[in-house]
C-alpha cells in the first residue's frame, strides 16, 4: 500500500504535533499555515496531565521545553497599592501540579520547538502563507478528499485532512459544511497578551495579578530577558447579551484598532494598568482572542477530522495546549493502529478522546465566581476570601482540586502505539 497522504492545516501546537506522529506512521504529511511564517506571539501556556505524557514520548521535547520554561515560581494577587493578599506557589513536582504549572512555556517557544522537531523530517513538508479554499469528497462518502488551495498550491488529493487551525477554524466550516461560529460557545470573555519592555516586577519571579472592577483582570509575569509578560482578561457576565461582540468588531479592523479598543476598556482601573497600556501600544508581539469553547457533535466527517482548539477548545480551563498535544498523538496512533481502515481509526480517535475532552473541558466550579467579580464590592469580598483562604486550609483544598483534575500525568491511561517509521 502506498503511503497515506495527510494534509494538516495550521502550524501552532496541534498541527506540528500531528505532523510529528503521522510521520512516525510513515504517512506523507503536508502541513499548511495561513501566516507567512511560524507565529511566535502569545504568552504563557501550560503543559499538563496527558500533555506531559505525550511530551515525554516525543524524543527531545521535554529537555527542549525545560530549557525554555518561564520558571514562574508562583503568583500573587495584589491590591491596588501592589501589596499581595496571598501567593500560590508551584509545587516543584511536575506530576503533582498546582494552579501554577512546572511546564509553563511561551506559546511561541513551544511552537518553535515542535516545528524544529519536525521540519527536517523527510515525511513532513511545511508550506506557509497557504489555506484551504474548498474540499471535495471523491467517489463515496469515505473516499479521499480533493483540496483546492487559496494561494497557489496545486489542487491535490489527500487520504485525510486534519484541521488544526484553532477555535475559529475556517477549515472546520468547510469540512463540516457549517458556519465559522456554528460550534463555538462564547464565554463573553476575551484576553490580550503582549510584553512590555521593562521589568514591572523588579526582579521577582513571582507573577502578580490584579482584579479591576467589572471583570477586568491584569496579570504580569516575569521574563528572564527583563521584559514583563502581560495578560489582560476581560470577563463579562454570562447572560444572553453578546458582550464580546465589540471586541470581535475591533478585531476585524486589525491590531491597531484592537489595541485602541483594549486600551479604552482598561484605562483608569488602577494599579500599574496605565503604564501597562502604554507598553501595549508599543508592543510588537500583541495577540488577542475571544475565550470560547468549541463543541462539535462529531470530531470527523468522512476523511476530514478536527484536532486541538478547532475541535475542542476548552475556554478557561488552561488545558487547551495539553488537549491539542494529546489529540494529535491519539489520532495518529489510532490511524496507524487501524491500518487500511481509516473509518475505524477515526472512530477510535473519537471514542478515546471523548472522555478526555469532557473531563478537560470542565471548568472548576469555583473559578467563574472567584475570578469574575463584577463590582468593587465583589472584589472586596473575593479578595478578603482569598486572604482568608491563603492562611486557612482552603488553599490546600484548592491545590488538591487542581492536583486531581490537572496533575497526575497518567490519569487518562493513554495507549502506547507501535510506530512503523
Ligand atoms: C499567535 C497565537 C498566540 C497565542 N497565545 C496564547 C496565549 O498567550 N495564551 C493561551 O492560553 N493561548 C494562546 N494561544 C492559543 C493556544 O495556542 C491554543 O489554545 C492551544 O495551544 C491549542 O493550539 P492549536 O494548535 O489547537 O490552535 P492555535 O494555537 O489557535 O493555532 C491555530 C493555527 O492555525 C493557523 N490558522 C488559522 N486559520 C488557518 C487557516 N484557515 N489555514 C491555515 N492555517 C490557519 C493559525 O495561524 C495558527 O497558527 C495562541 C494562539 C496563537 C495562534
Ligand atoms: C509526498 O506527497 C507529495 C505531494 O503529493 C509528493 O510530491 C512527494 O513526492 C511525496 N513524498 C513522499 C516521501 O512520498
Ligand atoms: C472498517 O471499520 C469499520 C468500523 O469499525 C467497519 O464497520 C468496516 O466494516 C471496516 N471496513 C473494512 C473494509 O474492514
Ligand atoms: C485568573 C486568575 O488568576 N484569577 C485570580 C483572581 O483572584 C482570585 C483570588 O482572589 C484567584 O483565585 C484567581 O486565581
Amino acid at each position: 500500500m502506498s503511503n497515506l497522504r495527510v494534509l494538516v492545516v495550521g502550524a501552532s501546537v496541534a498541527g506540528p504535533t500531528a505532523a510529528y506522529w503521522f510521520a512516525k506512521t510513515g504517512a506523507n504529511v503536508t502541513i499548511i499555515e495561513r501566516f507567512p511564517k511560524l507565529r511566535t506571539a502569545g504568552q504563557n501556556v501550560d503543559i499538563r496531565t496527558a500533555g506531559v505524557t505525550v511530551m515525554r514520548k516525543i524524543q527531545g521535547m521535554e529537555a527542549a521545553v525545560r530549557a525554555k520554561t518561564t520558571q514562574l515560581e508562583g503568583m500573587s494577587i495584589v491590591r491596588d497599592n501592589g501589596l499581595p493578599y496571598g501567593t500560590i506557589r508551584s509545587t516543584g513536582n511536575p506530576d503533582q501540579q498546582s494552579l501554577v504549572s512546572e511546564y509553563e512555556i511561551l506559546r511561541g517557544d513551544l511552537s518553535q520547538i515542535l516545528f524544529d522537531l519536525t521540519k527536517d523530517d523527510r515525511n513532513v513538508k511545511y508550506i506557509f502563507g497557504e489555506q484551504v479554499a474548498s474540499m471535495q469528497r471523491n467517489e463515496k462518502d469515505d473516499g479521499p478528499i480533493t483540496v483546492e488551495f487559496a494561494n497557489g498550491l496545486p489542487t491535490s488529493e489527500y487520504d485525510l485532512v486534519v484541521a488544526c487551525d484553532g477555535s475559529t477554524s475556517r477549515t472546520r466550516a468547510i469540512g463540516l459544511g457549517c458556519g465559522v461560529r456554528d460550534h463555538i460557545k462564547s464565554t463573553n470573555c476575551w484576553s490580550a497578551f503582549f510584553s512590555v519592555g521593562q521589568d514591572l516586577l523588579k526582579g521577582s519571579k513571582i507573577g502578580q495579578g490584579y482584579n479591576g472592577t467589572k471583570g477586568r483582570f491584569v496579570t504580569v509575569d516575569p521574563d528572564a530577558s527583563g521584559v514583563s509578560r502581560v495578560m489582560l482578561m476581560a470577563i463579562n457576565p454570562r447572560d444572553n447579551h453578546d458582550a464580546a461582540l465589540p471586541f470581535r468588531e475591533a478585531m476585524k479592523q486589525g491590531d491597531h484598532a484592537l489595541k485602541q479598543f483594549v486600551a479604552q476598556h482598561y484605562r483608569g482601573i488602577g494599579w500599574k494598568t496605565d503604564e501597562i497600556l502604554q507598553g501595549m501600544l508599543e508592543a510588537e508581539d500583541f495577540y488577542a482572542s475571544e475565550t470560547v469553547e468549541v463543541k462539535v457533535p462529531s470530531l470527523y466527517n468522512g476523511r476530514f477530522v478536527l484536532v486541538g482548539d478547532a475541535g475542542y477548545a476548552p475556554s478557561f480551563t488552561g488545558t487547551g495546549t495539553s488537549l491539542a498535544i494529546t489529540g494529535a498523538y491519539v489520532l495518529a496512533g489510532e490511524i496507524g493502529k487501524h491500518k487500511g481502515n481509516l473509518t475505524a481509526g477515526l472512530r477510535s480517535y473519537e471514542e478515546r478522546m471523548r472522555p478526555i475532552i469532557d473531563d478537560m473541558q470542565k471548568v472548576p466550579p469555583f473559578i467563574p465566581a472567584i475570578v469574575a467579580p463584577q463590582t468593587a464590592w465583589g472584589i472586596w469580598l473575593r479578595n478578603n476570601i482569598f486572604a482568608f483562604i491563603a492562611w486557612t486550609r482552603f488553599l490546600e483544598f484548592a491545590q488538591k482540586f487542581f492536583a486531581s483534575s490537572f496533575a497526575s500525568t497518567d490519569k487518562y491511561k493513554l495507549p502506547d502505539y507501535d510506530w512503523v517509521a
